[in-house]
């Protein structure tokens, strides 16, 4: 297996935790190169549910874990997180966990912000999981931003926390909160401090040393092409790039390391949170996708909305992520269906229209064209060869790969690692 960058290529929760653990057995590293513990990925091993938001997936069987540069960790979630699946009997060291020196930090400050901006923003919220991801983002931007490498250096934090700290008392006074207490702040990393700087190393050498050493490196994508904040449903979007380009930048690896992209595909189509969502079923075949999904959400417990794949949308994410073969997973919630929809374009104000536009208005008024098609009444539930699939379920992934102009590569038909069919 050469290196391999694994992303969504919807709205997230396509099913990237269970692809990245299968794929981990074949890496020697996995890397997490942007987003935060917003992220949920729900590996099944066994009788075993982990649920993780921050640790890269890898952690789970041994594989060496990164967080890399371009994640914005939050330190007392690491900690618990780390607790939490070590609870769980999977070992977790220094050896097998690496966070980078560079992340910048989210603090209360933060979630505070996200909060307090969704309340205030009424019809308008972007429905995000108030963790903070989105203020941390811009404080990294705006040079602002405390970073892992300032928890070894806590003597030294005055200048920058002030900067910080006057950007962020001028906004809450502005919303209606107290100032951040400066004294207490530093006690609180005082204190967390300690569970995090025996994991922190300068990355990027490790993963230098495993590239000149022929290691397989796994990046582990969150979220999906359609929450980036460049190519995806802007305003309605995460704080990070999410296309498969960012894990050269978010890892400290060069863009000719990131090897074969995989993307992540439902064969359905959800959304959390938000924002536009062309073939939305707020009716009967939506709630059955969701309750026969259990599309929840991993991190928030939020009900997620349900409707039919969107090919129009999941060939525009293939192409700006430069996706070369695609995982289609939870195929399964599909069984049972009479009749299943596929979206193969839009019209806009009644003209044909074979993308989708980047306005927010008009992404709100797209309507889709649907093909029809019958279903089947099989069972896809674990199915391991392709031979072992129905007809109907074949045509649909075939008409898949066609109107996504990419191949599908893996089939998964169950949470379980082993339920998936390896396709070329
Ligand atoms: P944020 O918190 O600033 O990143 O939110 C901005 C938008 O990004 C969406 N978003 C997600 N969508 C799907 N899954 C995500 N992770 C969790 C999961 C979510 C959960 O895997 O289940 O548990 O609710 C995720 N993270 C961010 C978010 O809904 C906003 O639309
Ligand atoms: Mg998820």
């Amino acid at each position: 297996m050469p290196n391999v960058t694994v992303i969504g290529a919807q709205w997230g929760d396509e099913g990237k935790g269970k692809i990245v653990d299968w794929l981990s057995e074949r890496a020697d590293v996995v890397v997490r190169f942007q987003g935060g513990h917003n992220a949920g990925h729900t590996l099944v091993v066994g009788d075993n549910v982990y649920k993780l938001s921050l640790l890269p997936s890898g952690i789970v069987r041994g594989t060496m874990s990164i967080i890399g540069n371009g994640v914005v960790f939050d330190p007392w979630h690491f900690r618990d997180e780390v607790a939490r699946i070590s609870g769980m009997g999977v070992n977790i060291t220094p050896e097998n966990l690496q966070v980078s020196e560079q992340c910048p930090l989210i603090l209360p400050l933060h979630s505070d912000l996200d909060g307090a901006r969704e309340d205030a923003s009424g019809a308008g919220k972007i429905g995000t999981t108030r963790r903070g991801i989105g203020p941390a983002y811009e404080d990294k931007a705006g040079r602002r931003a405390l970073r892992v490498c300032d928890l070894a250096h806590l003597d030294d934090i005055g200048p920058q926390l002030d900067r910080l700290l006057a950007h962020h008392n001028a906004l809450r006074t502005g919303f209606g909160m107290p100032p951040v207490d400066r004294d207490e702040l530093i006690v609180q990393l005082r204190d967390i401090a300690p569970s995090v700087l025996p994991f922190v190393k300068p990355v990027w050498t490790t993963l230098r040393d495993a590239k000149a050493n022929r290691r397989r490196i796994l990046f582990e994508g969150a979220q999906g092409v359609l929450l980036d904040v460049d190519h995806g449903t802007y305003p309605f979007v995460t704080s990070s790039n999410v296309v498969a380009g960012q894990a050269a930048a978010g890892s400290g690896m060069g863009a000719n390391s990131t090897g074969y992209v995989l993307g992540i595909v439902k064969a359905y189509t959800t959304r959390v949170g938000s924002g536009p969502f062309p073939t939305e079923q707020d009716n009967a075949d939506g709630e059955k996708l969701g309750q026969r999904g259990h599309e929840f959400g991993t991190v928030t417990g939020r009900k997620r909305r349900c409707g039919w794949f969107d090919a129009v949308l999941v060939r525009q994410a293939i192409a700006v992520s430069g996706v070369a073969g695609m995982a289609l997973t939870k195929l399964d919630v599909l069984d049972g269906f009479d009749m299943l929809q596929i979206c193969t374009g839009y019209t806009l104000d009644g003209q044909p229209l074979d993308h989708f536009p980047a306005h927010a208005a008009e992404q709100a008024r797209v309507v889709p064209v649907y093909e029809s098609f019958e279903g089947w009444s099989e069972s896809t539930a674990g199915a391991r060869r392709w031979a072992d699939l129905p007809a109907q379920a074949i045509k649909y992934i075939r008409r898949i790969e066609e109107l996504t102009e990419c191949p599908v590569a893996l089939v998964s038909t169950s949470p379980q690692r082993d339920d998936t069919i390896l396709v070329r």
